[in-house]
C-alpha cells in the first residue's frame, strides 16, 4: 500500500476492528481517496466477494399530499381545501395543482402488473395525507396480497407509521399499527425518513417531522415483531461530515441491539444523495460525485454490522452507482420503473425512471461483479 495518512485506520480494517467517529471523519477528509476506496472494497469483499445484488421491483408513490413541509422535499403538495376552508377531498387519482392520490384499485392494478412482469417487490411510500383513513393502508396491503401473493410488500417509512398511529381513533400504538399492517400483508419497512439524526439539522431542515426517537422507536418495534427494515441517511444538504458519521454510529448501535436481542434487524443502509432541484434548499449545490463515493465507502467501513450497502441509482445516478461497486457497495437496488419523490433537473417531467435487468447486469459485469438477483430479504433468486 502507498504512503497514506490512513495507515492506522487501514490496520484496524485489516484486523476487522470497529472504527470510531474520529476515524470516520478522517476517512471522509483524507485526500487519499484510493486508500479509502480500497479499504471499503476489502470490507465489501469480506462480506460478499464479488457478488452484486439487484432486485426486480416497482416503486409506487400513492400520494404526494403531505401535512409536512420539509425544506429538502420537492415531492409534497398541500391538500386542497374548498371555499370557507371546507376540505374538498380529491376523488380517485385526482390531480390538483400537481397533487394526486391513487385509489386502492389503481395501486393493486400497478402491483399486479409489476408481478406479471417479473417483479418480486413493491416499494410503497407516500406523503402524510391528512384525510385517508388507516383502513386505506390496510386494504392496500390485503388486496395486493390477494392479487399477487408472491409479491413482497415493502412499504411505509417510520414517519408514515407514526402518522397512522396518530390518525386512528382511539389511537393505536406503533406496535398495534405494525401488527395490523403485518397481518394484512406488509413484508418489511423501507428506510426513508431518517434524514440526519441531529437536533440542529432537524430543527433547520425538517422541524415539523418526528425526530430520531420516533424513527428508532418504529424500527425497534418492527425488529421486535420480526419485521426487517432498511436504514437511510440523507446527505449533502446542511449537515456536517461529523454529523453524518454520528448518524451512522447511531444506526450501528441500534443494529448491535437488534442483532443481539430482537427477531429482526436492518437489512441494509441506503445512503440518499440530496437532490436540491425544486426544493427550498435548491440554492445548495448538492453532493459531488466524489462526495457520493466517499459516503458510500465510509458507510461500508463504519457499519461493520450491516450486511449490505445499497447505491440507489436514482439518486447517485447509474454511472456513479456502477463505480461505487468497487468502493464498498454490493447492492444496485432494482428496476424501480416509476419514481416520483426526487427528480434530477434533467428529468423534470419524467416520473418513469427505469433500468432493465439487462442494463443493471451490464453495469455489474463491467465493474467485475457477479450479478445476483435477490428478493427483498436478500434471499437469492434463481430464474
Ligand atoms: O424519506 C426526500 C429522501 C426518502 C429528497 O429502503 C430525498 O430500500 C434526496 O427512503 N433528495 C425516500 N433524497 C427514498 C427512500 C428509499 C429509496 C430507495 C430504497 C429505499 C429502501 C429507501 O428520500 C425520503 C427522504 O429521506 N428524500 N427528498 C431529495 N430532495
Amino acid at each position: 500500500m502507498h504512503s497514506t495518512d490512513l495507515q492506522d485506520i487501514a490496520a484496524k480494517v485489516h484486523a476487522g476492528e470497529r472504527l470510531g467517529v474520529e476515524d470516520g471523519v478522517r476517512l471522509y477528509s483524507s485526500p487519499d481517496i484510493h486508500t479509502l476506496g480500497e479499504l471499503a472494497n476489502i470490507a465489501r469483499e469480506r462480506f460478499h466477494g464479488r457478488k452484486t445484488f439487484y432486485n426486480i421491483n416497482r416503486h409506487i408513490n400513492y400520494t404526494n399530499y403531505c401535512v409536512l413541509r420539509c425544506r429538502f422535499c420537492s415531492f409534497c403538495r398541500p391538500y386542497p381545501t374548498g371555499k370557507a376552508g371546507t376540505p374538498n377531498p380529491p376523488t380517485s387519482s385526482c390531480e390538483n395543482s400537481g397533487g394526486y392520490e391513487l385509489s386502492v384499485d389503481e395501486i393493486v392494478q400497478r402491483a399486479t402488473q409489476a408481478a406479471q412482469t417479473g417483479a418480486t417487490e413493491v416499494h410503497i411510500v407516500g406523503g402524510l395525507h391528512p384525510r385517508l383513513p388507516f383502513s386505506y393502508y390496510l386494504e392496500m396491503c390485503r388486496r395486493i396480497r390477494e392479487a399477487a401473493p408472491q409479491l413482497h410488500i415493502k412499504a411505509f417509512t417510520a414517519i408514515e407509521i407514526i402518522h397512522f398511529s396518530r390518525i386512528t381513533k382511539p389511537h393505536l400504538s406503533i406496535r398495534e399499527v405494525l401488527e395490523q399492517l403485518h397481518e394484512a400483508g406488509l413484508g418489511s419497512l423501507p428506510g426513508g425518513g431518517a434524514e440526519i439524526f441531529d437536533d440542529r439539522v432537524h430543527s433547520e431542515a425538517f422541524k415539523t417531522k418526528v425526530g430520531q426517537e420516533g424513527w428508532f422507536d418504529v424500527h425497534r418495534t418492527a425488529h421486535e415483531l420480526g419485521l426487517f427494515s432498511n436504514a437511510t441517511m440523507l446527505y449533502g444538504h446542511i449537515e456536517t461530515i461529523e454529523e453524518r458519521v454520528r448518524h451512522l454510529v447511531k444506526l450501528r448501535s441500534h443494529q448491535d441491539d437488534s442483532l443481539a436481542a430482537r427477531a429482526a434487524h436492518f437489512n441494509c443502509i441506503v445512503p440518499l444523495s440530496f437532490i436540491p432541484h425544486n426544493t427550498e434548499l435548491q440554492h445548495l449545490a448538492g453532493p459531488t460525485g466524489l462526495d457520493d463515493l466517499r459516503t458510500l465507502a465510509v458507510c461500508r467501513l463504519m457499519l461493520d454490522n450491516f450486511s449490505h450497502v445499497k447505491a440507489f441509482w436514482i439518486m447517485q445516478t447509474p454511472k456513479l452507482a456502477q463505480v461505487s461497486l468497487n468502493w464498498g457497495v454490493d447492492d444496485f437496488d432494482g428496476t424501480v420503473v416509476y419514481y416520483d419523490i426526487t427528480k434530477h433537473a434533467s428529468h423534470d417531467t419524467a416520473t418513469r425512471q427505469e433500468l432493465t435487468v439487462d442494463q443493471i447486469q451490464r453495469f455489474i459485469y463491467e465493474a467485475g461483479g457477479i450479478p445476483t438477483e435477490r428478493d427483498s430479504l436478500y434471499g437469492i433468486i434463481q430464474r
